[in-house]
């Protein structure tokens, strides 16, 4: 009886987490890739609810004026938006022209961090 139980206890578990969704970015804006005008922010919207707690995200400037520099931090602050899905992330100040990387982290109600990272510019 028992021999068979544990496989099968096994083989159920192994299906019902592979079920749980992890949260995948839906939509970015500015998108991935992009060269946009002065983004007043940058918003990542996932397809799970998140912990805000545990989400963030960084916004590195990476390059200006055709050259790549070592990424340089900008400061803003990362918040979830009330639809509780969507990351919002608002630079204290204009993005200047250049190249940025957004490296973002978010954790949802299964409590698995999933962590991406993308790039856009700005014009
Ligand atoms: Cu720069």
């Amino acid at each position: 009886m028992r021999r068979i139980f544990l496989p099968t206890a096994i083989a159920i578990l192994g299906v019902a987490s592979a079920a749980q969704a992890h949260p995948k970015l839906v939509t970015a804006s500015p998108a991935a890739n992009a060269t946009v005008a002065k983004p007043a922010r940058v918003e990542l919207r996932f397809s799970e609810k998140l912990m805000p707690k545990f989400s963030g995200a960084d916004l590195m400037m990476t390059g200006h004026g055709g050259a790549t520099h070592a990424p340089m931090k900008v400061t803003a602050t990362a918040a979830v938006a009330g639809d509780g899905s969507t990351l919002v992330l608002t630079p204290k100040a204009p993005l200047a022209p250049g190249r940025y990387t957004v490296a973002w982290h978010v954790v949802s109600s299964d409590t698995h961090r999933v962590a991406g990272n993308y790039a856009f510019a700005v014009k």
